[in-house]
């Protein structure tokens, strides 16, 4: 029987990394007067990898290959990203980025059911809490598994098998909810039926491990519209 849902947070709760992260990637190299730029369309690429730190040393060892750090690496991408979460909470108080179609009545019907809730991402923990607390309320969520939590991020399972330790269910009491290839990889990876919700970073991703894809979640008045699906009996 169906216990949990679990959430991903970037991109399945709200676009934030459209509206969010990839600002404040950019924000925090500007500070350090880094002459890097990451655009809409390199985004799309450097989303592949998962994580911010790492994310920014893919893109230092493809696009920057001589650059070296003055301080070790790991000093180094840890104060950098340190930066960017400062920007990234900055944005989410002034801007406000909503919540995708859907979500917040569905997470209100899945409580009102008596389902318990998670949340599963791969970003870092302030930055998880920062959006909960401005769209939804973090104490709904029985546990917020971020960042390096775990050592591996998605695609790895870690974070979901994580999830599913903390909570002391089993993957087939629960269903998860996510926007990305590696985010259905992480979640397939560790048993669980997954429902995509795509947006248009993702939407040309191979989402054939998913047991339904649809483009949001939908309300009454904007119902959502069927991509793929394959429903578990
Ligand atoms: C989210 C990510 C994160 C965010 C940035 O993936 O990959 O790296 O882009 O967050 P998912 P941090 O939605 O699959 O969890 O900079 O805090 O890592
Ligand atoms: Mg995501």
């Amino acid at each position: 029987k169906l216990q949990a849902l679990i959430f991903d947070v970037d991109g399945t709760l709200a676009e934030t990394e459209r509206y969010g992260h990839r600002i404040a990637f950019n924000q925090a190299f500007a500070e350090l007067a880094f002459d890097w730029h990451w655009s809409e369309s390199l985004y799309s690429e450097l989303l592949t990898i998962a994580g911010g730190k790492e994310r920014i040393q893919y893109y230092l060892e493809r696009y920057h290959p001589t650059f070296q750090p003055t301080s070790e690496w790991s000093e180094f991408l840890a104060s950098l990203h340190k930066l960017k979460t400062k920007y990234y909470r900055e944005l989410l108080n002034n801007a406000a980025i909503p919540l995708r179609p859907g979500v917040k009545r569905l997470i209100k019907e899945a409580k009102a059911q008596g389902l318990r809730l998670a949340i599963a991402t791969t970003s870092a923990l302030p930055n998880a809490t920062a959006l909960l607390e401005r769209t939804l309320n973090p104490d709904w969520f029985e546990v917020i598994a971020a960042g390096d939590i775990v050592p591996a991020k998605k695609p790895a399972p870690d974070i979901y098998n994580y999830v599913l330790e903390k909570m002391g269910l089993t993957a087939n009491e629960c269903l998860v909810f996510e926007d990305s290839f590696h985010g259905l990889q992480a979640a397939v990876a560790a048993g669980l039926k997954t429902i995509v919700t795509v947006n248009d970073y993702t939407k040309n991703q191979d989402f054939s491990a998913a047991c339904l894809v649809v483009n949001h979640l939908g309300e009454l008045d904007l119902p959502c519209e069927f991509i793929a699906g394959n429903i578990p009996k």
